[in-house]
């Protein structure tokens, strides 16, 4: 096992868009275990395969209160969405950032789990969001990508002066 770096917005490596996966093979089982270690390590609720820079769509989430109810979803596909929610969110590619977004209140997303068997669900809530956050990861979108130019300005500048900081 082991911890993957996470690449940080602006990063145009975060824009890229994600390639199905073709064979569940040893290569993406190792992917998948890191994946997970790292966003639990992190902490985070859910994480891309593009923000470790593997352009696969492939993600992992828990929204558990006890960390103990893993999700891992290959190739995920959103057959349905309606409502609407509007929630503060956050993004270890954006570190220390956090704000409102709109969503779809109700998901439901088909995907292939480990073993290669298709699998649906159907989320409501956190996890709407979260699927939601994570399938725009694999089309190289990330949330500040829904807020103002001006805001996606303040963001950058933020994040560079950080940058300088810990450098
Ligand atoms: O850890 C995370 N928390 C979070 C909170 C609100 C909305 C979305 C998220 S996902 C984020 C982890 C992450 O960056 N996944 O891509
Ligand atoms: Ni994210």
């Amino acid at each position: 096992m082991s911890l993957l770096p996470i690449l940080r917005y602006p990063d145009s490596r975060l824009k890229t868009m994600a390639s199905p996966v073709v064979n569940i093979d040893e290569k993406i089982k190792r992917l998948v275990k890191d994946m997970a270690e790292t966003m639990y390590e992190a902490p985070g609720i859910g994480l891309a395969a593009t923000q470790v820079n593997v352009h696969k769509q492939v993600i992992v989430i828990d929204v558990s209160e006890a960390r103990d109810q893993l999700l891992v979803l290959i190739n995920p596909e959103l057959v349905e969405c309606d409502g609407s929610q509007i929630g503060e969110e956050g993004c270890l590619s954006v570190p220390g950032i956090y704000d409102k977004v709109e969503r779809a209140e109700h998901v439901v997303v088909r995907y292939l789990d480990l073993d290669g068997v298709t699998r649906t669900i159907d989320a409501h809530g956190l996890l709407a969001v979260c699927l939601q956050h994570e399938m725009d990861h694999l089309k190289g979108k990330v949330f500040v990508d829904h807020l103002s130019i001006l805001k996606q300005t303040r963001i950058k500048a933020k994040l560079a002066k950080q940058a300088r900081i810990t450098a």
